[in-house]
């Protein structure tokens, strides 16, 4: 199964950044950091046509810092700038602007040499729906001018955004692409909330989300639903739906005849989950 679906404005907001192009200096590409592959568009390099790019791994507060700190290896192998952020709090936010100069230095000094004075850093600001974009800018330019807010699809058109006299950031609508290949990133970003729920089931995005937390984060998870057992085998549905339904029996998700009501289980614990309260964890690791 492929899940496929393109808001039209999604279309419109890449257009929109290709037009703008040409007045871009660099990009700054920002990631989930609990999910960069599956929170990267792949058609990023094909957007972006080979402008100077900072990936930052955002949200970084929310991921697993040793998964994180693997990521930034990974990124930095492919030959790419990359640091993890944490844009609500500002963690990370005061090396954006000499990172975006170190890229550009051959750029710079080109113009220093010709006695030119160079003039803000214009940034594109790239992402996902919902990854932190406009909550980086105000970060960046010190006071809430971009709208932001926890559900995906906030700023609807671009904005220019001045910080101090040296960088000029663009904020964009979030951009997602046509179709997952693989129904997995479609899953991760869901559990995270980057896509809306009703493009899958809820049930199977609980269950996804589950199978990953109780194999790679068993103790916290356990700690959190007062589980005993972990799955022997997380390759067994049934086990994975047993730990759903012990969920669903904690937080009372009842139906009458007192079976579990597992849309209702899935709901509860996706909630739980976006909001932290299982603490830091990641979706997925490179290696
Ligand atoms: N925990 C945490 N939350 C963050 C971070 N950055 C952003 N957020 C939250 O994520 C939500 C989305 O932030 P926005 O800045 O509106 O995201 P956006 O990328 O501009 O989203 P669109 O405009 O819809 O594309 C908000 O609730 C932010 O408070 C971060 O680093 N850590
Ligand atoms: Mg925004």
């Amino acid at each position: 199964m492929t899940i496929q679906w393109f808001p039209g404005h999604m279309t419109r907001a890449r257009r929109q950044i290709q037009e703008k192009l040409k007045l871009i200096d660099v990009a700054i590409e920002l990631l989930d950091a609990r999910l960069p592959l599956s929170s990267r568009n792949p058609m990023v390099d094909e957007i972006l046509q080979g402008k100077p790019r900072l990936i930052l791994l955002n949200k970084a507060d929310l991921a697993d810092p040793a998964v994180t700190r693997e990521w930034i290896d990974y990124f930095k192998q492919e030959g790419f700038s990359a640091i993890a952020v944490d844009a609500s709090s500002g963690q990370g936010v005061k090396e954006i602007p000499a990172l975006a100069k170190e890229l550009l230095k051959d750029k710079i000094e080109k113009q220093l040499a010709k006695g030119m004075n160079p003039r803000a850093i214009r940034a594109l600001i790239v992402g996902i729906p919902n990854v932190g974009k406009s909550t980086l800018i105000n970060r960046m330019a010190g006071r809430s001018i971009a709208a932001t807010g926890d559900r995906p699809g906030i700023t609807k058109g671009q904005q220019w955004i001045k910080v101090g006299t040296e960088m000029e950031l663009l904020d964009t609508p979030g951009i997602l692409w046509p179709k997952f290949e693989d129904q997995n990133v479609g899953y991760r970003l869901a559990v995270t909330g980057a896509i809306r729920e009703e493009i899958l089931n809820i049930e199977d995005i609980a269950f996804f989300a589950v199978k990953y937390l109780t194999q790679y984060y068993w103790e916290p998870f356990a700690e959190r639903f007062g589980l005993e057992e972990a799955p022997e085998d997380f390759e067994n549905p049934d086990e994975i739906v047993a730990v759903m339904e012990a969920v669903g029996r904690k937080r009372g998700c009842l139906m009458s005849g007192g079976r579990v009501d597992l849309e209702k289980a899935s709901s509860v614990l996706l909630r739980e989950l976006r909001a932290g309260k299982l603490g830091r964890y990641s979706l997925e690791a490179p290696y």
